[in-house]
């Protein structure tokens, strides 16, 4: 509860305790409400399976990823600016398939959070979705799965920066500052563990590479360049729908 969720009625006890109670009380919905909400995002996302810019745009990434992974892989997100997209238009169909570091947001879960995802689920197969800072946060972990035999993809949106930290200071002060770096080579970094790296060089690459890399049975890098000039746009445009004057 914060100053987005007003509460009507506040409920303190037992979550277990509560939650049977309310339950009780409560009349199920009908219908589907959410549906709506569920049509317009596909709508939105639809519209870029076939952009061809390079960098990728957000919403193209996760197109090219929904595609490549069947219903019951897991995706992990890490926490940025991507996971604002990855929450926002991931087509989830199964319980527990995006795994996402919510809460105090800890940047640096994907990596490990893959190795634990495919260490559960061996059969099923693992994207770590990240950005480039959170990868390198914990990125020596790839000796972990490489050691562990634990096959799965890290996919990195590479936009050499903080992206949602900038978006937050572009938001706040129409400025950025101190949210630039650059990157090492993560295809050489990648091959350094033994893995396998790929960089994806034009807009319609990664698919195919996603799809590769779904098969190889390693660990595989993806360096994808993201254009996150879409934050402020999409910044913008959800300010209209709030506030259209
Ligand atoms: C351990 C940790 N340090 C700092 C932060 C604050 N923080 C949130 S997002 C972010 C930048 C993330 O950059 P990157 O991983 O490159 O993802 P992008 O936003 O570019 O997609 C930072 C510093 C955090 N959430 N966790
Ligand atoms: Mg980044």
């Amino acid at each position: 509860m914060d100053a987005h969720y007003s509460a009507q009625i506040g409920v303190n006890g037992d979550i277990k305790h509560s939650l049977l109670r309310i339950m009780e009380l409560a009349t199920p919905q009908t219908g589907h409400p959410l549906r709506s909400l569920r049509d317009s995002l596909i709508k939105e996302i639809s519209q870029h399976q076939d952009d061809e810019a390079m960098p990728l745009k957000p919403q193209k990434i996760i197109w090219d990823l929904r595609t490549a992974m069947a219903l019951e892989d897991i995706a992990i997100s890490d926490v940025g600016a991507h996971k604002m997209w990855m929450a926002r238009m991931f087509r989830c169909e199964e319980p527990n398939t995006c795994i996402i570091s919510n809460g105090f947001a800890s940047m640096g879960i994907a990596v490990p959070g893959a190795i634990a995802a495919k260490l559960a689920f061996p059969e099923r197969r693992v994207v770590a979705v990240t950005g480039d800072a959170g990868f390198l946060m914990n990125s020596q972990e790839i000796e972990t799965a490489m050691r562990l035999n634990t096959p799965f993809v890290i996919l990195i949106w590479n936009d050499s920066g903080y992206g949602l930290i900038e978006w937050k200071q572009m938001n706040e002060y129409g400025r950025k500052s101190h949210v630039d770096f650059s990157n090492p080579d993560f295809v050489k970094y990648a091959e350094s563990f033994g893995a396998k790296g790929y960089r994806i060089e034009n807009g319609t690459d990664l698919l195919p590479t996603l799809q590769q890399a779904l098969a190889d049975n390693t660990v595989s890098i993806i360096d994808c360049p993201v254009d996150y000039s879409e934050n402020i746009k999409l910044t913008n445009k959800l300010g209209e729908m709030v506030c259209p004057v």
